[in-house]
């Protein structure tokens, strides 16, 4: 029994994997530089995302998101104020977004017309570590109010991340946040992890997030194939 539902998760993440080997190739000829946000639920993704599409398109960049959530399309009404072009998808029980699912809610999007889309996933520090969504940068975010040893617990979502981000830095204090155990606890589960601390309510490290976006996005279109002329 064990080993029929190890195998039928193996299949399944297989097939996730080639739809995201293809998702990844169709953004790479599209040019847009797709961002997947990972993170317990409430720990801050939507907000420090709604800032983000405001701040990107207020400064021209092109810009449009994907939000996962079991039900409800508050989150999408929330980053829609952005003024960006927002969808949700409702997950309807399963605790992670898969490859299919964004295939799925691409339709009638101009790729090729975008710089950013971003994937907030649903908020879970367990299962989207497993699936691959064809990003081209997984973020993990981690709340002050949520204690610094998440990394420790949950090592695997930190682990497949690119970068961390610290969010609700202007908690820190009335948390007792001890900011050098939570990056130490970060940089364990995956040395050297870049990381960065943000308060989306009060716009605290949003110039750095943004330009480390901006670089990172800058590098990736030189380094897929047919480089930053295509
Ligand atoms: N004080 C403070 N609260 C925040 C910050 N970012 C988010 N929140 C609050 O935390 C709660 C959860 O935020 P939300 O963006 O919905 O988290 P998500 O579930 O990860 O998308 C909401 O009540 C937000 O207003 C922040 O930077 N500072
Ligand atoms: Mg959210």
């Amino acid at each position: 029994m064990t080993t029929r539902i190890v195998e039928v998760r193996a299949g399944v993440l297989r097939k996730n994997d080639e739809l995201a080997r293809a998702l990844r190739t169709r953004f790479e000829e599209a040019g847009v530089f797709v961002v997947n946000l990972v993170s317990s639920p409430g720990t801050g993704k939507t907000e420090l995302l709604q800032r983000t599409l405001t701040e990107l398109r207020e400064s021209g960049q092109r810009a449009a998101a994907l939000v996962g959530d079991l039900e409800t399309d508050n989150d999408a009404q929330r980053l829609a104020t952005s003024g960006v072009p927002v969808r949700q998808i409702n997950t309807h029980g399963r605790c992670h977004l898969e490859a299919e699912m964004i295939s799925q809610h691409l339709d009638s999007w101009d790729l090729a017309s975008l710089d950013y889309l971003f994937i907030e996933n649903v908020g879970n520090l367990v299962c989207p570590a497993s699936y691959d969504l064809g990003e081209a940068l997984r973020v993990a975010l981690l709340s002050v109010t949520e204690g610094e040893d998440k990394p420790l617990k949950y090592p695997t979502i930190f682990n497949s991340a690119d970068s961390a981000v610290i969010t609700k830095v202007d908690l820190a204090e009335a948390c007792e946040f001890d900011r050098e155990r939570a990056i130490a606890a970060i940089r364990s589960v995956r040395p050297g992890m870049p990381v960065l601390e943000v308060s989306a309510k009060r716009g605290t490290g949003m110039a750095a997030w943004l330009a480390d976006l901006e670089a990172r996005r800058l590098a990736w279109r030189q380094g897929r194939p047919g480089g930053a002329s295509t």
